[in-house]
């Protein structure tokens, strides 16, 4: 038994041997000067994978969102997104910072906007008025704990913003999870979008490492962005190489994290003040409503970590299971133990 279980997020996970082989092995160069051979390797995969021209390689999945941001908008911009969107909620006001655009957000369903509500929002050509220069959805979604927005959800929202020229970026941070958990490709998934990022450090369990992809003419301008940020490395094929490794291996096994992820939602839902109804989880993240009239989320993640139980409180009202690789189901079985023994059900 581990000392501690890690459900705090997907990016805990650390490299076992075989991706550590992958890393000692790696081939590498200066990506700045003459192209990283891995890295290349990496890209034109993931490229391939999510059916765009190509991509580029990033330290962070934050990263590849802001360089989609940086190429997509000009200062005084707007963007239309979803208001729990890791973009407007958990980059530090980045948008606004680095780009100068403001946003305009939608409560979703479940991460689905309301296509109707985002032609809605659209700004007219009005010289009072910003201009509407992108539409951000996110895939999972992770605010709503990590559902699945659906392909045709995706598709009414591309044609909206198509009708007025106007890009879509997809936050496919956890695409894979999406994946897997729905059947369709990636490919699909990104059709709909002119821009998406991917993470290979969430389930996927490399250490480091996002790709923004998308068509030749984005690719260009994104360049420059990243080059900005400080975001082209050099020998940068050692992460690579341990990214390529997750997508080759780690993509069908998510299928493992999402039974394990409803196996503690069922350990959980129902237990005195918390709910997560288990037909809700789609992928890997279990959101806990937190209703009890002793414990707000601190105090119960605080008491859970007496027991080796680390899990984040998202809000007082909230806390957050994610399942990984570096998780199995004796830690569901702690989970569920912790869980008995600090709310004192027998
Ligand atoms: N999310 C992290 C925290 O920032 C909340 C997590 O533990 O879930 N898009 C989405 C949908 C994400 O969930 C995250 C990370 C990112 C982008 C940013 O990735 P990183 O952390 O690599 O910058």
């Amino acid at each position: 038994m581990r000392a501690t279980s890690d459900f705090r997020s997907d990016t805990v996970t650390r490299p076992g041997a075989a991706m550590r082989a992958a890393i000692a092995a790696a081939e590498v160069g200066d990506d700045v000067l003459d192209g990283d051979p891995t890295v290349r390797a990496l890209e034109a995969r993931a490229a391939a994978w999510l059916g765009k021209d190509g991509a580029l390689f990033v330290p962070s999945g934050t990263m590849a969102n802001q360089v989609a941001l940086g190429a997509w908008t000009k200062p005084g911009d707007e963007l239309i997104v979803e208001r729990d969107a890791h973009v407007v909620r958990w980059e530090a006001g980045a948008a606004g910072f680095l780009h100068g655009v403001q946003s305009a957000t939608l409560t979703g369903d479940r991460g689905a906007l309301d296509p109707e509500e985002v032609r809605a929002t659209i700004r007219p050509d009005f010289i009072h008025s910003p201009r509407t220069a992108l539409v951000c959805v996110e895939q999972t979604h992770m605010g709503s704990g990590g559902s699945v927005v659906p392909l045709g959800n995706l598709r009414a929202i591309a044609a909206v913003a198509r009708e007025r020229r106007i890009p879509v970026h997809m936050d496919g941070a956890r695409l894979a999870n999406a994946v897997v958990a729905s059947g369709v490709a990636a490919s699909e998934f990104a059709a709909c979008a002119d821009s998406v990022s991917l993470c290979f450090s969430k389930g996927l369990g490399a250490p480091i490492g996002s790709v923004i992809a998308g068509s030749s003419d984005f690719l260009e301008r994104a360049k420059v962005v990243r080059k900005r940020l400080g975001g082209w490395m050099r020998q940068s094929g050692l992460i690579a190489a341990a990214a390529l490794y997750a997508l080759e291996h780690h993509v069908e096994r998510l299928a493992d994290d999402h039974a394990l992820a409803k196996e503690l939602a069922r350990c959980l839902h129902g237990l005195p003040g918390l709910a997560c109804p288990p037909e809700r989880i789609e992928t890997n993240l279990v959101l806990v409503q937190v209703t009890h009239r002793d414990f707000d989320g601190a105090g119960l993640a605080a008491k859970f970590k007496e027991h080796g139980v680390l899990v984040s409180a998202l809000s007082p009202r909230a806390l957050r299971f994610v399942t990984h690789l570096d998780v199995g189901r004796e830690d569901v079985e702690r989970v569920a133990r912790a869980a008995r023994s600090i709310l004192g059900v027998s």
